[in-house]
């Protein structure tokens, strides 16, 4: 389970109700005070996924309170039931039982059939605490990369409800992407369509 250096997959390590209490959260975080959007990114793309925040707002390549390029409101917080599940996801992949991990933010992906994210790094956190990471609903092909470049070589997985994968040390700056959605390879029908994905962060800010 451990992909590369610092990077170690968990299938399916939330089990059933706490994937559908997620999913539920998550649907309710995404018609909130600040809905989910198709960022725009400074070149003019907007993703194809639409995002949700909770903590800080994440707008490339920065991070505040508010959600100015939505409408202005102030992002929820993070809930301690969340962060929760970051810190046991990750005393889980790391086997220690003693890790002060203490995410601030969430980012909540949904992804439609056709929704894909290119190869990116996350580095707009100051922190290089550990990313923790839970998909949902459909599957996904995951491209795993290196952190020098956006190409070869990388690794292919599925990544399936109820996952977690957990990205710290080496492999936090490495370059990722999500190429395609597998449509209706959901388990379980109480969960939302299409695929949610949720990444707990340390931004490392005040
Ligand atoms: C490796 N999300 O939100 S999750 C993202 O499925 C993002 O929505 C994808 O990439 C998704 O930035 C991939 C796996 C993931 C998330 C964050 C990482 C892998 C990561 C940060 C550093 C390294
Ligand atoms: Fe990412």
């Amino acid at each position: 389970r451990e992909v590369a250096p610092g990077a170690v997959h968990l299938p399916g390590w939330l089990p059933p109700d706490r994937q559908r209490r997620l999913a539920d959260a998550c649907l309710r975080w995404a018609s909130g005070p600040v809905p989910a959007r198709h960022t725009l990114l400074p070149g003019g793309h907007r993703m194809s996924a639409r995002t949700v925040c909770l903590g800080w707002h994440w707008q490339p390549y920065r991070y505040s309170r508010t959600a100015d390029d939505v409408n202005g409101e102030p992002v929820p917080p993070l809930p301690g039931w969340l962060a929760e599940w970051g810190r046991a996801a990750l005393a889980a992949a790391y086997r220690r039982a003693d890790l002060d991990y203490r995410p601030d933010t969430a980012l909540i992906n949904f992804y439609g059939p056709d929704a894909r994210m290119g190869m990116h790094q996350d580095k707009d956190e100051r922190a290089r605490e550990p990313v923790v990471s839970f998909s949902l609903g459909d599957s996904c092909l995951f491209r795993f990369g290196n952190p020098e470049n956006r190409s070869r070589p990388y690794t292919d997985l599925t990544l399936a409800s109820g996952d977690a994968f957990v990205f710290g040390g080496p492999s936090r700056l490495a370059y990722h992407g999500v190429p395609r959605i597998e449509p209706g390879s959901s388990p379980d029908p109480a969960l939302p369509a299409g695929r949610i994905n949720i990444t707990l962060r340390t931004t490392g800010l005040a």
